[in-house]
């Protein structure tokens, strides 16, 4: 929103103190801002031609006139390309570079690499990927079949920026790039720069918080995947039959997997670090709400929960909680007992997480920001000069605002600590927020100015190569310092923005996104799209943030959420309260069907949150998972490899197709079982899904492990798995694995373990989707 509407729009939300404040930033920023030099502009430069290649110790070189291609394979399908020495400048996406302090890294063998010499450049054979390198600098990369998997012209840089342009066919589809609100993001122009879009968004808004430049093309056989790992700012350009990834400056760079979308997950995640596996509780119901302002209206909540017979996992607290908008604290009134809170919650097994904001109070009389300021934590403006000149003051919910420079090492072990406030209270998980970084600023860019100066492990860089990682910095910063705080305990922490590399500690969700109906299948297609980004655990403002939903839009979204990974219901704190008995008794009802169902599938959301941990792939898989030809749809979706999700999204739907993939399969409800091309009748309180043919998904009920078996056909029966454990902490999980077959006409599940760890189920029992017997041997 731009001019006086915005204006006047943003006074309403955050005051007459702050937008005057909002002003006043906004002017020292363009000061600040127009005194930095330029990016400078230089004659436009290609490698020129190919001089020689040889093989390194780490990989191959390949030396141009008026540059140098340095070629490593990370593992079996994999290629890192760097022009320049981009490979050797620090990284905070690839795992050893960006490790957190706390993992332990294998250092693998270099592979042996292959080169040969061709009519017009080299061919460099690496394991399952070989590249071929013209004379001018273009790349192909093909897969151990001979199939062309990419094709890259020559790159051209002008000054610090480069182009980089990669061949697209008519029928490839393109996915990823962060957190976009599509799914197929071919035919627009897409900015990599976290931004707050400042109130709600809608699907067609660009750019939103996590706008990493990550993504996977897809074709009939598979896909290619590609980071280009570069934090600063820059475009990808899907307008036209090419990807143009213009960066305008930062190492030229990229890290390409090809094969099947799970191989390329896979390798992704090796390199950028698997996702942390949340502990057990965080996959069930979460309630929040902007404007929860005190212990006790919490707990009316859980309590509400608690007389209606609902299941609830967590309740979290905005910045209601906090004493004056300062974080690592409750507020003076309302919150007097924030261990008896958590105390009183836990007594129903219910925790608490709290938000936490990127930015800290200016005021002598806060000691976090004292301690602050004698440790040189903060942000600083540079000074006359170029060195370090004052602190950055921007303006957020506490009025006059600071912000930890969480690329100092130092400063982030000292957020870390400050962690120790809520843990010691017993605060179980945590929620980022306004890390893009944003700022309430009356007119243009609301972050950082661009001059501020960042420290980082490898000297000092101003913001415009660190903006876009600063979000998942603070992650790092946190997940470090619960690690450290509490080292028996997998942390819980989801934050609005981030970068490559984001899965190693924690979720993201919606942010703001607007109450409507294209939102609702907005918020499915950001899922899928972090999924392809490497982030699988997601969520979305269940009624989106900013409006009054419709009863119906409400529940469609309530349903939806229900099958995704992160689910839980916010919005902002002057809409009327959405806790599910707001609606009455029939929608109740519904809201009650979806919640039972989603702790009935507890075993199976595990099992996936820790195979997501183990392999990279997501929880939300799009049908393009198992049926590539299929890669353009993003209206129903898989749950692992066995179950499908066709979600209502249009408002008075009454009835529903669905293109089931190849096979059988039996729907989740009621078991009768369909194929092909399907029209279903649907109710109020229907989502249909389906279990694939075959497939057995573990289920809970009181305590017991219940396999649900949808009846194979001819097919070879997939049969399945189980991976558990105490629900939180560090050892290898239990995991087990199941087939199924007809004995005298009668099903019979064999378990089979494979490793013994914690089982925390009391029997197992199992059963056809449709209710029908079962035996287990
Ligand atoms: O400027 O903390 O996206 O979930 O309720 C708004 C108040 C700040 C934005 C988050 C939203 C949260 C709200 N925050």
């Amino acid at each position: 929103m731009e001019g006086i509407r915005g204006l006047l729009h943003s006074a309403k939300l955050i005051g007459p103190a702050n937008s005057l404040r909002a002003v006043r930033f906004a002017r020292r920023r363009d000061g600040v801002d127009r005194r930095l030099a330029p990016v400078p502009r230089t004659p436009r430069r290609t490698p020129g031609r190919l001089r020689e290649a040889r093989v390194t110790a780490t990989g191959t070189v390949i030396d141009f006139e008026d540059a140098r291609l340095e070629v490593r394979f990370p593992r079996a399908g994999q290629v890192s390309l760097g022009w320049d020495g981009a490979l050797d400048e620090p990284s905070y996406a690839v795992l050893a570079e960006a490790a957190t302090d706390l993992l332990d890294l294998p250092s693998p063998e270099p592979p042996s690499v292959k080169l040969l010499e061709t009519d017009d450049g080299w061919r460099v054979i690496g394991p399952g990927i070989t590249l071929e390198v013209t004379a001018a600098g273009a790349v192909t990369f093909l897969d151990d079949d001979g199939r062309v998997r990419r094709s890259d012209e020559s790159p051209a840089w002008d000054g610090a920026g480069w182009t980089l342009r990669t061949r697209l066919t008519e029928d490839n589809t393109v996915h990823g790039l962060g957190g976009r609100a599509q799914w197929d993001l071919r035919g627009r122009r897409y900015s990599c720069w976290n931004t707050d879009p400042g109130g709600a968004w809608l699907p067609e808004d660009d750019p939103l918080y996590v706008t990493t430049p990550v993504y996977a093309v897809l074709d009939d056989h598979g896909a290619a995947h590609c980071l280009v790992d570069n934090p600063c700012p820059g475009t990808v350009d899907l307008t036209r039959d090419e990807l143009v990834a213009s960066f305008e400056s930062g190492p030229l760079r990229i890290h390409v997997s090809v094969g099947s979308l799970p191989e390329t997950l896979d390798a992704y995640t090796a390199l950028t670090g698997r996702p942390t596996p949340p502990p057990r509780w965080a996959l069930g119901y979460h309630q929040a709400r902007w404007g929860y302002n005190s212990a006790h209206a919490v707990r009316e909540v859980a309590q509400g929960f608690r007389d209606r017979g609902l299941p609830l996992s967590a309740m979290h607290v905005d910045i209601d909680h906090m004493e004056r908008f300062r974080n690592f604290s409750f507020g003076e009134q309302g919150w007097a007992d924030p261990a008896g809170l958590v105390d009183n919650l836990a007594a129903d097994d219910v925790r608490l997480v709290v938000i936490v904001d990127a930015g800290l109070a200016r005021d002598d009389s806060y000691p976090i920001y004292r301690e602050a300021v004698a440790g040189n934590h903060l942000c600083r403006l540079p000074d006359r000069t170029g060195d370090d000149g004052p602190v950055l003051e921007g303006v957020v919910w506490p009025g006059r605002t600071v912000f930890p420079d969480f690329a100092h090492p130092a400063a982030r072990r000292w957020w870390g600590e400050q962690l120790a406030f809520y843990t010691d209270l017993g605060v179980a998980g945590f929620w980022h927020d306004m890390n893009e970084p944003s700022c309430f600023a009356a007119w243009g860019d609301p972050t950082f100015p661009l001059a501020v100066r960042h420290r980082t492990d490898a000297g000092v860089v101003d913001h415009r190569k660190l903006h876009n990682v600063y979000g998942q910095q603070m992650c790092r910063a946190s997940y470090d310092g619960l690690r450290r705080l509490q080292p028996d305990r997998r942390p819980f922490l989801f934050s609005r923005s981030g970068w490559a590399g984001s899965q190693r500690y924690g979720g993201h969700w919606s942010g703001d996104v607007e109450t409507a109906w294209s939102a609702l299948s907005g918020s499915l297609d950001q899922c899928l799209g972090f999924g392809i980004s490497g982030v699988g655990y997601y969520g979305p403002d269940i009624g989106g943030f900013t409006g009054e939903p419709s009863p119906e839009l409400f529940t469609r979204w309530f349903q939806l959420a229900s099958f995704l990974p992160f689910f839980r219901t916010h919005c902002a704190w002057h809409l009327p309260r959405r806790e599910p008995w707001e609606w009455g008794e029939e929608v109740l009802s519904h809201l009650r069907g979806a919640l039972e169902r989603r702790y009935r599938l507890l075993p199976f959301w595990y099992t996936l949150a820790l195979e997501n941990a183990r392999t990279g792939a997501p929880y939300v898989r799009p049908i393009a998972w198992c049926d590539p030809s299929r890669r353009t749809e993003s209206n129903a979706f898989l749950l692992g490899d066995d179950v499908l999700v066709a979600p209502v999204l249009e408002e008075r739907a009454r009835s529903i197709t669905v293109r089931l993939p190849a096979g059988t399969w039996s729907h989740g409800e009621t078991g009768e079982r369909f194929s092909g091309r399907i029209d279903l009748a649907v109710g109020p309180s229907d989502t249909p899904w389906f279990v694939r043919a075959g497939a057995i998904i573990p289920t809970e009920d009181d305590g017991d492990l219940v396999l649900l078996v949808a009846p194979p056909d001819d097919e070879t029966p997939p049969g399945g798995h189980l991976l558990t454990d105490a629900g939180d902490g560090w050892d290898e999980p239990h995991h087990e694995r199941y087939r199924v077959a007809e004995a005298d006409g009668a099903l019979v599940v064999t378990r089979e373990v494979i490793h013994q760890g914690d089982f925390p189920f009391g029997g197992v029992t199992a059963m056809t989707v449709g209710g029908g017997q079962v035996h287990v041997s």
